[in-house]
């Protein structure tokens, strides 16, 4: 528990950072740029050290995620920037080894990443998603990161923010029937909409969980009422796609789990 503790604190204070490097932004720019110019005349060498460490994109780098995302290349540079800020070094336990047979890594290693608890807060405060603890975490396991169960490394972190800030339609409606569909088979069933409805509903006084449990199997009908196109009692991601072009508001029946309009507009603007 203290360690988990100890992750969030951490995960605070670094997102806090990330919040002051993006404020002071233009600023540091200056700086630097003018740092730069004085250390290039005395450790060439060096400075292409710092840079590395400072997320700074080669350009090949730059043009394979230009052409897979939907960020230009100042936007990619501040992106592997702020990617750093977050970036710790995670255990990898003997399990994700386990599930990751193809790894080229060593018991007992670390591996560098977005963890968990920093990318929680990092939705939460930056991202204004307010969602319960079993969909922040569908978030996060649904989010691009090349191997189950690690934590985000920088392609990932790009491309899942692309979907997620800019993202077409098709490419929202791929992410979030991903997070709903908690087993992964295709289908949203009852069971699933069971469980992420029932997560959502808020708790009145008096409510006892007889009652709540009711009201969740009533919104469940509801919702198979509007999705189920086909009629066979769960959601495939045709009829899914159908109900929500019919009405936008569909697409997060289940739970929020995209930026607010105002959180996406605001982080955006900070990456001009
Ligand atoms: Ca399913
Ligand atoms: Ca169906």
């Amino acid at each position: 528990m203290d360690q988990m503790n100890q992750a969030c604190s951490s995960g605070t204070v670094l997102l806090r950072s990330v919040s002051i490097f993006l404020s002071n932004r233009r600023q540091s720019k200056q700086l630097k740029e003018k740092a730069e110019k004085n250390d290039k005349k005395r450790k060439g060498k060096k400075l292409s050290r710092m840079d590395e460490q400072l997320g700074k994109l080669q350009p090949k780098v730059i043009e394979a995620l230009k052409r897979k995302t939907h960020f230009n290349k100042s936007e990619l540079e501040t992106l592997s920037k702020i990617y750093k800020k977050l970036v710790t070094n995670c255990p990898i336990s003997s399990r994700q080894l386990a599930m990751n047979p193809g790894m080229a890594i060593t018991k007992n290693a670390t591996i560098e990443g977005i963890d968990r608890s920093v990318f929680r807060e990092l939705l939460h405060s930056t991202f204004d998603i307010v969602t319960e603890d079993a969909l922040m975490e569908r978030i996060f396991s649904t989010w691009e990161k090349g191997y189950e169960g690690l934590p985000i490394r920088l392609e990932g972190w790009i491309c899942g923010l692309s979907v997620f800030l800019k993202g077409t339609l098709t490419e929202k409606l791929q992410f979030c029937f991903r997070v709903y569909d908690l087993n992964g088979d295709n289908f949203i069933t009852r069971d699933e909409m069971f469980a992420l409805l029932r997560n959502s509903l808020l708790k009145y006084p008096g409510d006892d969980d007889e009652t709540r449990e009711e009201s969740v199997k009533d919104l469940v009908e509801i919702a198979l009422r509007k999705f189920d196109i086909d009629k066979d009692g769960k959601i495939s991601f045709t009829d899914y796609t159908t109900a929500v072009k019919t009405d936008k508001l569909l697409l997060e029946a289940f739970g929020q789990i995209l930026p607010s309009d105002c959180a996406t507009n605001s982080f955006l603007s900070t990456l001009q």
